[in-house]
C-alpha cells in the first residue's frame, strides 16, 4: 500500500506536500476555485483547488464527483484559521478511485427510521462518527481501569443452559439436540472465576429478549461486568463509582472534539467525581411520593420513576436495599431485615436512567438452595454454581454495567439504538 497520512495527522506536516485517501463529503463551487471537504473516517478536511494549481483536468472534476466518491488528494498543508481543524489543504492533484453513484443520505436532515435502514452507510456521517469514537474510548478505559487494579479478564461463555436474570427475558436456540438460551449476563461464570482469580472481568455482547420497544432498551448490547472476591456491597458502591468517574475523566480528556460534534453540555460530566449520593429503595420510593406520584412498594423503578428520583441530584446516584422480590435469587438478603436485598443500581442524571445494576451476592448454601428452589430453577442446572458456596465459599459483590446506556448519557442521545454500530431492537434485526 502506497504510504499515505491520515487527515487527522495532517497537522504534523504543515507546509509539506502529502497524499490523503478517502471520500467526498460534499464540494462548494465559485468560479476559479472550489472546495472539496474531504473525509477519511479520521477527520474531515476541507481541501481547496486553483484554476492555476492543478492540471485542467483535476480543475474539471468539479462537475464530476459526486457525494461519497473515493479519491485520493495530493497537496500542501497550510494553516486556516478559519476552519474549525485549522488546517487545509491546497491541492495540487486528486486520482479518482471510484466516482459513487447518487447517494441516498444527504447533507439535510433525514428521519431516523430510514437513516437506520441505512446504517451501513449512515455510520460515515459526523454524528456516529463521534458516538462511536467515544464508544470505543468507554471500552479502552474500561479494560484500562480493571486491569491496572489487579483484575483479569475472564470471558463468560455466550451459549448457556441456564438464566441469571429471570426467565422472561431469555433467547432460546436449538444446541444440537439440546436447548440452549444466549447469554444475559457472565455474572455467574464470574462467581467462579473470582475463586481462582479473586478479581475478574469479562466484557461481551448480552442478549435480552426485551419486549419493550423504549428508547432505553436493545435485544443485544455490550456490558462489562467486574465480580471482586472479599467486597461488600460498600466496597461494591465505591468501585463503581470510581470507575464511571474514571470513564468519563478518559472521555473528557481524549474526545473533547467528538463532545463538541454532538454539543454536549461538558459542564455536567466535569462534576462527576466520586462520591454519589447514596439512597436506599425506600428512600426513593419517598421522594416518588413526595413528589406526587402514585408508586407501590415493591414495584421496580420505571424511567419516569428514575427520572423524577435523580432530578435533585447532578450525579449519578446509587439505590441500594432493594425488596427481595425486585431482583434476581442470587441477591443476599440483608441481615438488618431479610425483606430486604443487597442489590444497588446506579441512576445516571438527565432523565438518562439506570446504568449499572449490581450486588452483594448469596454467599449461604442454604439460603441460596432456599431461593433457588422458591423461584422454581433447577437445582441440577444450577448445580456447579451452588459447588462455590460448598467449597471455601466467601463475602463477593459485583456489577454490570450497560456500555449502550452509559454511552448514551455521555453522548447525551436519546436512544440508546444510535450508541451500538448495528442496534437490535424487537422491531430491528438489519443491516
Ligand atoms: O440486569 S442488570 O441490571 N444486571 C445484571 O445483569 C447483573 N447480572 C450484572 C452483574 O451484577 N454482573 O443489567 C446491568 C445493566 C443495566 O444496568 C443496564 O445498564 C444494562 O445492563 N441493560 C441493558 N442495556 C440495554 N438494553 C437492555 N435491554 C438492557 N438490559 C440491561
Amino acid at each position: 500500500m502506497a504510504k499515505h497520512t491520515l487527515a487527522k495527522n495532517i497537522d504534523k506536516h504543515l507546509n509539506e506536500t502529502i497524499t490523503l485517501k478517502g471520500w467526498v463529503y460534499n464540494i462548494r463551487k465559485s468560479g476559479k476555485i472550489w472546495f472539496l471537504i474531504f473525509r477519511d473516517g479520521t477527520e474531515f478536511i476541507q481541501c481547496v483547488i486553483l484554476k492555476n494549481e492543478v492540471s485542467p483536468e483535476v480543475f474539471k472534476l468539479k462537475t464530476t464527483l459526486t457525494q461519497e466518491s473515493s479519491i485520493t488528494v495530493t497537496g500542501v498543508v497550510q494553516e486556516a484559521p478559519s476552519q474549525k481543524f485549522g488546517y487545509e489543504i491546497l491541492v495540487k492533484n486528486i486520482e479518482v478511485i471510484q466516482i459513487a453513484e447518487e447517494y441516498p443520505i444527504s447533507l439535510k436532515e433525514h428521519g431516523i427510521e430510514f437513516l437506520l435502514d441505512n446504517r451501513h452507510l449512515w455510520l460515515r456521517s459526523k454524528l456516529p462518527n463521534a458516538i462511536l469514537k467515544i464508544r470505543h474510548e468507554v471500552s479502552k478505559a474500561s479494560r484500562k481501569f480493571f486491569d491496572e487494579r489487579d483484575f483479569t479478564l475472564i470471558d463468560s461463555p455466550m451459549f448457556t443452559p441456564n438464566a441469571s436474570e429471570g426467565t422472561t427475558t431469555l433467547f432460546k436456540t436449538k444446541y444440537f439436540d439440546q436447548e440452549a438460551y444466549l447469554t444475559q449476563s457472565g455474572q455467574l461464570y464470574s462467581e467462579a472465576a473470582i475463586m481462582g482469580f479473586n478479581k475478574t472481568y469479562c466484557f461481551g455482547p448480552i442478549f435480552r429478549a426485551e419486549k419493550s420497544k423504549t428508547r432505553r432498551h436493545l435485544t443485544e448490547f455490550w456490558m462489562i461486568e467486574p465480580e471482586m472476591a472479599f467486597y461488600d456491597i460498600n466496597d461494591n458502591m465505591e468501585l463503581a463509582e470510581e470507575y464511571v468517574s474514571y470513564i468519563i475523566q478518559q472521555v473528557l480528556e481524549n474526545r473533547r472534539k467528538e463532545l463538541e460534534i454532538l454539543k454536549r453540555d461538558v459542564t455536567i460530566l466535569e462534576k462527576i467525581k466520586p462520591p454519589f449520593p447514596r439512597i436506599t429503595y425506600d428512600e426513593a420510593v419517598k421522594i416518588l411520593q413526595k413528589n406526587g406520584r402514585n408508586f407501590k412498594w415493591g414495584d421496580d423503578f420505571g424511567a419516569p420513576d428514575e427520572t423524577l428520583i435523580t432530578k435533585e441530584f447532578d450525579k449519578p446516584i446509587f439505590i441500594h436495599r432493594w425488596p427481595a422480590e425486585t431482583k434476581p435469587f442470587y441477591m443476599k438478603r440483608d441481615k438488618n431485615d431479610d425483606k430486604y436485598v443487597l442489590g444497588m443500581d446506579m441512576i445516571a442524571p438527565e432523565g438518562h436512567g439506570e446504568i449499572i445494576g449490581g450486588s452483594q451476592r448469596e454467599d449461604d448454601l442454604d439460603l441460596l438452595l432456599e431461593r433457588i428452589k422458591k423461584e422454581n430453577l433447577s437445582e441440577k442446572m444450577y448445580n456447579w454454581y451452588i459447588d462455590l458456596r460448598r467449597y471455601g465459599s466467601v463475602p463477593h459483590s459485583g456489577f454490570g454495567l450497560g456500555l449502550e446506556r452509559t454511552i448514551g448519557w455521555i453522548c447525551g442521545i436519546k436512544h440508546i439504538r444510535e450508541a451500538i454500530p448495528w442496534p437490535r431492537t424487537i422491531v430491528r434485526l438489519s443491516p
